[in-house]
């Protein structure tokens, strides 16, 4: 991987902050955006901004074709059977709300759910709302200090009574790949459907949809170098026509009278209104640009950036990381002994390196480790062992100002 080449794309990455060089580890929380993306949004909106699937006229046709195009890149790229088992939301957050406000009309009460300790909170939050809803229980598999989840518990948890288990496939806040393999294939054997969030696992992991056998694998755009605001909920087909729409309202409709209104196929019965139609062609164009480097060469270099800095930021005395799980993305959760996470990126930012700092939307993972938040550190393909470096330098200097 020519990473100096790989640069080049990001304009972003030429920016200084405070003065200095700009270091971006914040790639967890959004990715950034090369020129390749960049260019097909302004091409969309400076030559054929139309409306889908409505017009006669040429530009309709051919932001259309565009969209639609893009549809099957997303198919292609996590290998769905069909196009339309690839529903365009506005990201991972909306996919979920689909699903757990359909799901409103598939419970009774005593259902149970299963959730594991390691949620970002747009995959419990949803969950909750829909428990007090249906009266439905939600069970949630423990972890280990180590930030793995204990699989022996979810044996335990599962029955007939649960209809349904979602689990991330990577933790945002600790980095920790779970073995979603055999979460779907348990839940199965008990006659439960499965939710992966896979908004953390994509920029560095390619899911087969087929081959998981997983009901809905959901993700946003942003994470994978695309842009704000669009996201992808693959379905299986019989899956997604057990459920009923999320939204009422133009192009999910058959036909409308004042009667009765019956819907539209898929995907289109889970597509409301205008949608992101720039976003969705340029969630295409993301796709193209990582896929032109490769994913497997992405995360080999990745796995090499986290080894390197997991070693460096070990020599800091009192320095503690989080989540040690022997299979990780490239994110290191840290605190500093007697030192607050927000102290810590503050220096950080006035040094030109951006950081998370606090719970990560992830409380529960927090609460577990009694802690208030940690210092996230993230990395792309398009970071450098020497960027590595001067966050390293600089988590020190903030060691010796604050302690
Ligand atoms: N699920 C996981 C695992 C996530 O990491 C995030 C966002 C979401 C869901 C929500 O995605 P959205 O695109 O709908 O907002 N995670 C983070 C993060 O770790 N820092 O900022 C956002």
């Amino acid at each position: 991987m020519n990473v100096t080449k790989i640069r080049k794309d990001f304009p972003v990455l030429n920016r200084e902050v405070n003065g200095r060089p700009l270091v971006y580890f914040d790639n967890a929380a959004t990715s950034q955006t090369p020129t390749q993306v960049i260019n097909t949004i302004v091409d969309y909106y400076e030559n054929y901004n139309a409306n889908i699937h409505r017009g006669v006229h040429a530009l309709s046709q051919e932001a259309t074709d565009a969209y639609e195009g893009a549809r099957q890149k997303i198919q292609k790229h996590f290998n769905a059977a069909h196009p339309y088992e690839v529903i365009f939301t506005s990201g991972t957050t909306h996919a979920i709300n689909i699903i757990s406000s359909g799901y409103a009309e598939l419970l009774k009460e005593g259902d149970e759910l299963i959730v594991s300790a390691l949620e970002h909170h747009s995959n419990i939050v949803p969950w909750q709302m829909l428990c007090q809803k249906t009266g439905a229980l939600l069970k949630v598999i423990p972890m280990n200090e180590d930030g793995v989840l204990i699989m022996d518990a979810y044996d335990e948890l599962l029955s007939d009574r649960t209809k349904l288990v979602f689990v991330n496939h990577v933790s945002n806040a600790l980095g920790t790949v779970n073995p979603i393999e055999e979460i779907i294939n348990k839940a199965h054997a008990v006659g439960a459907e499965v939710l992966i969030d896979g908004a953390q696992a994509s920029p560095h992991i390619k899911a087969d949809v087929q081959a998981l056998n997983v009901d809905y694998y959901v993700t946003s755009a942003h994470k994978i170098c695309g842009p704000t605001g669009i996201g992808v909920l693959y379905g299986k087909e019989a899956a997604l026509n057990r459920l009923p729409p999320y939204q009422g309202g133009g192009e999910m409709i058959a036909e409308v009278t004042f009667e009765k209104t019956t819907y539209a196929d898929l995907p289109h019965k889970f597509e409301a209104g205008t949608p992101n139609i720039a976003g969705g062609i340029a969630f295409g164009a993301a796709l193209d640009y990582v896929n032109a480097i490769g994913m497997e060469n992405i995360a080999k270099y990745e796995a090499e950036l986290l080894t390197y800095a997991t070693l460096a930021l070990k020599q800091i005395p009192g320095l503690k990381v989080y989540g040690v799980a022997p299979e990780k993305t490239a994110v290191i959760s840290f605190n500093v002994e007697g030192i607050h996470p927000y102290d810590i990126g503050s220096i950080l930012d006035k040094l030109g390196i951006a950081v998370r700092t606090g719970h990560h939307c992830a409380q529960p993972i927090m609460d577990f480790y009694k802690i208030p938040g940690t210092v996230r550190a993230s990395f792309s393909f398009y970071n450098t062992f020497q960027e590595i470096d001067a966050m390293v330098d600089a988590v020190k200097k903030a060691v010796q100002m604050l302690q």
